[in-house]
């Protein structure tokens, strides 16, 4: 009786213990082979959590970022501005950081009742950082560069006299003139760093901005001032609406309405037209190798492709390097589909002419034309490209799609044209394409912002994203050691039961 017992209690124990080596087991190899499965649970978990709602991470930083942003602005000095007016080759000495903190602050005033979309509205401002700025480098120094707003004015009435020949275009022309010589307006302009940046004015352009007969004949300068930057967003005050990925996580943070309008009526093409991508401080979650993204630039008012480049690392956070694609600044006269942008000459530019106000030829490119066409550099002295400075990258985390680090790099240039009626442009070598400064707003990933990220949900993905091959090891282990501890024992077992009978028969 008592060795029935002990048989049927031997049996159960090992079938159990077999039993539960083969869940183990079932277990290790669902999660051996099935990663992609437990992937798409973690990432739906990760989805869930970075969706725009009040309480989660993206909600709290696209309200007041956390992350610190500065814009800073690299001048290129004209020391030879004597010398330029007799039509020598700009010498131009870049001057810089002149550093300025970035204060973004959203007011979010609208969501829809389905959660999907959130309407705000933003300033931006800026703030002087001695700190961030270079040794010895101060709001009031004296920055000479080339006169924007003669270039503007002296296109514009070419225009002018283009569509109305004769007498009444002459009449514009000598008008300008006689603005340019009362105002003693020149080439060049030596303004302070600050106002040059961000406002400046003198008697010519409140000329052109107060004359009657300007205003007659609608040349008028519609601006007190030159604004080449905008402090305190003057032009992205009006709402703007954008998806909380609620229901579809792969558009969070696009645009379905940027500063009141749903498209723009400013770029010649289509699609140009289109608000496409997210304002670049976050992206979607769980980005897949080699998947595209688009950031829409407010200060230039138009979307940006980017390109993934490859996996880097900040402060043990792995992100996604993306670049601006490599077609951006091929001229349409090659590239047709950047016609859609407008017009320019030589690789290595875009037109921003669209977005001034008025229209004033100015170009964007990269710092020092890293990339352009080396007639850009040959036109003046003093571009030393690089690309460990001149280009834009932005570090976007693998997991929840955070740009935890960013330099966003922009040089605006003038172009100045030969024109035989205006001895100011007189002397200029063909076409100029003058650079005035170069912009890098930035954010490099704080210790704060890494454990901000890591208290809001990144810690557990991270974690379980590595525990999962230990996880897998030990599952695999426990069944193994399960399995040999069953026979080990039945086998004993199994054994004495042998010799017992042997020795019953007996
Ligand atoms: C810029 O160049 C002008 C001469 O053209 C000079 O007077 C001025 O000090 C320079 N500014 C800086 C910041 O170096
Ligand atoms: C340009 O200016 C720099 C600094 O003022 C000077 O060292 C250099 O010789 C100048 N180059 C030319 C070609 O004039
Ligand atoms: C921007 O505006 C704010 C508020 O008016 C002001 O405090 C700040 O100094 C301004 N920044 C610049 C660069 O002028
Ligand atoms: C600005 O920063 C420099 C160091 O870059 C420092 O020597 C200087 O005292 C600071 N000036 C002010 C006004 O804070
Ligand atoms: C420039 O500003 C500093 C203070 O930031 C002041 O000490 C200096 O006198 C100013 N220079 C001029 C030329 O105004
Ligand atoms: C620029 O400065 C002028 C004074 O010179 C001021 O009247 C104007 O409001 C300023 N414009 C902006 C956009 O700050
Ligand atoms: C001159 O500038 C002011 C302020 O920037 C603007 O309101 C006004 O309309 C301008 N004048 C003309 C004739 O465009
Ligand atoms: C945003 O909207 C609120 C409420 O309508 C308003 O008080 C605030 O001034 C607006 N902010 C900006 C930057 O336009
Ligand atoms: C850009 O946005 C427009 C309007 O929302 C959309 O029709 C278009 O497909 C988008 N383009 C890209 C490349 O995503
Ligand atoms: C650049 O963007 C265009 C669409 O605008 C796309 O067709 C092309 O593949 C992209 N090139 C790279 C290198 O990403
Ligand atoms: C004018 O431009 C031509 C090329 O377009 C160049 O060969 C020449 O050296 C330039 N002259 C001056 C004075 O810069
Ligand atoms: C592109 C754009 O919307 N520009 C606007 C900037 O603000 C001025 C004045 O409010 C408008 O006239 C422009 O259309």
């Amino acid at each position: 009786m008592a060795r029935k017992g002990l048989t049927r209690f031997c049996g159960v124990c090992s079938i159990l213990s077999v039993s539960l080596a083969v869940v183990l087991l079932v277990a290790a190899v669902v999660l051996g082979t099935d990663s992609d499965g437990i992937n798409a649970a973690v990432e739906r978990q990760i989805d869930e959590q970075v969706t725009l709602k009040p309480g989660h991470a993206t909600y709290e930083q696209l309200q007041n970022p956390t992350l610190p942003i500065w814009k800073d602005f690299y001048f290129f000095n004209l020391t030879n501005p004597d010398e330029f007016v007799e039509g020598a080759k700009p010498n131009l000495t870049q001057v810089g950081p002149y550093s300025y903190r970035e204060e973004r602050k959203k007011t979010f005033l609208w969501v829809s009742p389905d959660d999907s979309e959130l309407t705000y509205n933003q300033s931006k401002l800026f703030y002087w950082d001695n700190a961030t700025s270079g040794a010895r480098l101060r709001e009031n120094d004296t920055i000479c560069t080339i006169n924007i707003p003669l270039l503007g004015a002296i296109d514009m009435v070419e225009e002018y006299a283009k569509e109305h020949s004769g007498v009444i275009g002459e009449l514009a022309k000598q008008l300008l003139k006689e603005i340019i010589s009362e105002t003693g307006a020149r080439l060049y302009v030596c303004v302070e760093a600050h106002d040059l940046a961000w406002n400046y004015t003198d008697a010519f352009v409140q000329k052109l901005n107060r004359s009657e007969v300007l205003k007659l004949s609608g040349l008028a300068y519609p601006r007190c001032c030159v604004n080449l930057q905008s402090n305190g967003s003057a032009n992205d005050s009006r709402p703007s609406t954008i998806y909380t990925g609620v229901k579809d996580i792969g558009r969070i943070g696009q645009f379905l309405q940027w500063d009141g309008m749903r498209r723009l009526n400013i770029w010649p093409g289509e699609t140009a037209n289109d608000i496409n991508g997210t304002e670049g401080l976050f992206f979607r979650p769980n980005i897949k190798e080699g998947e595209p993204l688009m950031a829409f630039v407010d200060d230039v008012i138009r979307s940006f492709d980017l390109t993934q480049e490859k996996k880097v690392k900040h402060k043990g956070l792995e992100a996604w390097r993306y670049l601006l694609n490599s077609t951006t600044f091929l001229s349409p006269l090659y590239y047709h589909p950047n016609s859609r942008w407008g017009n320019w000459e030589y690789d290595g530019l875009i037109y921003l002419g669209v977005i001034q106000y008025p229209n004033v030829p100015v170009y964007g490119s990269q710092p020092h034309f890293f990339g352009g066409d080396p007639i850009l550099r040959e036109m003046v002295i003093g571009m030393n490209p690089d690309p460990k400075l001149h280009t834009t990258q932005i570090d976007v985390e693998v997991f929840t799609g955070a740009n935890i680090q960013f330099r966003q790099v922009l040089q605006l240039n003038a172009r100045a044209v030969r024109n035989d009626d205006f001895e100011e442009l007189a002397n200029i070598n063909g076409t100029l394409y003058y650079p005035v400064l170069y912009i890098n707003e930035h954010a490099e990933l704080t210790e704060s912002f890494k454990n901000y990220l890591e208290g809001k949900g990144l810690g557990m993905v991270m974690g379980l994203q590595e525990a999962y091959w230990p996880v897998f090891g030990v599952l695999l282990g426990l069944a193994l050691i399960l399995i040999l501890v069953s026979m080990v024992i039945c086998g004993l077992f199994i054994g004495r039961l042998r010799r017992r009978e042997q020795y019953e028969r007996l």
